[in-house]
């Protein structure tokens, strides 16, 4: 059944990706300035910061610096979710995480679609964090209704694009034409419309029960609401942001500032106020916000133990500051941040022998010409120890609950935040999906064992 010539999804991947931000590009022009900002810092970084650039060489994480970005949308039901889904397949991502946002009184529960294996990330690292409203928790009964029966008559995909992911099912791929096809068809799902699909008045009452809400229901499908490049270090573009025209949010998300940078840190600039038309309106005289722009800067993945101490230090820092981080309380916000993180060990060898962090092992220069009887008998601590292996972090891939609310929350409003008796719902996610997400963890276990599995089968059929 397998036909010839079939393009491997990770380039399908590559491709959508740079078609999103020449589309993202064309639309928000600040995307365009924030890119260049970027990619400045990110090139004067590496000139000064040589261990850096070295580090980053030694991983490849180098080559894909420029092609990474992340983006975000929001569905309104389980089918648009169960369907991205397969249109995600195509171009190997799949659901990695589950994401709870409802304690930040945001009405969604979240995955986050990327490819899972180091080779593929390698090739092209986008991802995109997609949230499905949770209709159910509107309590307004007509309105609940209202929203349902407009969501009900959308197509957020068009035929072509339908088929074609049908096409890939069947025949386990697609071909150089009909990826040129697939891209330009699924292109069309995240695009932005100028035209809402209710009255101004429906869109009043939807966004008076949540903007978000208004977000996802009053339009024709889910447009890309920002795409997000890294940066090599987050604070040098927070403080050129305004230089450049562009107001960022009060805090940056995540952990503070280290030596060993951990996890994701995140910051954003507001959404943008658009001119739309609503249905009983012949001219674009409405507004609506909902695009807006955000870096961030990766650091090294965490084991569980990691992780839960993240989110320990996390909690006090918050608990002690009493309220959402915002303008007012900045600085004491991230003065906590800096007095609890120093509980967080921060040289690489100590994440390492405290299993809070993941890593990937290479073999040294030493190491690939160490005889059998200098390897004999020597664990991985003891090759490390020797010199005869080195390691790098793992890059964390994913994305941060309590950040994503900031997230939300900063280009929503404070006014956004609602509380919710219902929780976490992991099960009718994946329901809604139409499959299970995948743990996070594992793939960076995974990953750090194919690792050590590879050095030490390299080191045994040069020596050991
Ligand atoms: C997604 C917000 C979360 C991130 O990077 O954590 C997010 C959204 O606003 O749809 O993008
Ligand atoms: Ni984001």
């Amino acid at each position: 059944m397998n036909t010839p010539n079939l393009v491997s999804p990770d380039l399908i991947r590559q491709r959508f990706s740079r078609a999103m931000s020449d589309m993202y590009r064309e639309e928000v022009p600040l995307y365009g300035a924030l890119m260049e900002l970027v990619a400045q810092t990110n090139a004067q970084l590496l000139e000064q910061q040589p261990a850096i650039a070295r580090q980053l060489h030694s991983t490849g994480e180098i080559q894909r610096l420029d092609l990474e970005r992340h983006g975000a949308i929001r569905v309104g039901t389980a089918e648009e979710l169960a369907t991205l889904c397969r249109l995600f397949a195509v171009m190997g991502m799949q659901p990695v995480g589950y994401y709870d946002l409802t304690p930040a009184g945001v009405p969604v529960h979240s995955t986050a679609f990327r490819a899972v294996h180091e080779s593929a990330l390698q090739v092209s690292p986008f991802r995109v964090f997609t949230s499905l409203l949770r209709l159910e928790l509107i309590e307004n009964s007509e309105l609940r209704h209202f929203a349902e029966s407009v969501l009900a008559q959308r197509s957020i995909f068009t035929t072509k694009a339908l088929e074609l992911i049908a096409h890939a099912e069947q025949h386990g791929g697609l071909d150089e034409q009909q990826v040129e096809q697939f891209v330009e068809q699924a292109l069309e799902t995240f695009r932005w419309h100028h035209r809402a699909t209710v009255t101004a008045e429906q869109y009043q009452q939807l966004s008076a029960q949540h903007r978000l809400i208004a977000d996802v229901v009053a339009f024709k499908g889910p447009h890309i609401n920002h795409l997000t490049p890294r940066t090599l270090d987050i604070d040098i573009v927070q403080a050129q942001m305004p230089v450049h025209g562009i107001t960022p949010k009060a805090v940056i998300e995540g952990p503070p500032r280290r030596q060993c940078p951990i996890l994701l840190r995140q910051t954003s600039f507001k959404a943008l106020d658009e001119a739309i038309a609503f249905t009983d309106q012949q001219q674009a005289s409405g507004s609506h916000s909902a695009r807006f722009g955000e870096i961030e800067q990766r650091g090294a993945a965490l084991t569980p133990q990691g992780r839960a101490l993240y989110d320990r230090l996390l909690n006090a820092a918050r608990d002690e500051l009493k309220a959402f981080p915002n303008e007012a309380n900045a600085q004491r916000y991230n003065r906590l941040m800096q007095q609890h993180f120093e509980a967080f060990p921060d040289t690489w060898a100590e994440l390492r022998e405290q299993g809070l962090a993941y890593f990937r092992y290479f073999v040294s220069e030493q190491g690939q010409t160490a005889s059998a009887a200098e390897l004999q008998g020597l664990d991985l601590d003891a090759l490390l120890d020797a010199g005869y292996l080195y390691m790098e972090p793992l890059v964390y891939e994913d994305f941060l609950p309590v950040s994503a609310a900031g997230i939300f929350q900063s280009n929503l409003g404070d006014a956004a935040q609602s509380h919710y008796a219902q929780h976490a719902n992991q099960a009718a996610f994946e329901q809604a999906l139409g499959r299970r997400t995948i743990d996070e963890l594992g793939l960076y276990a995974q990953t750090q064992q194919r690792s050590i599995d590879d050095c030490l089968s390299a080191l045994k059929s040069s020596g050991m």
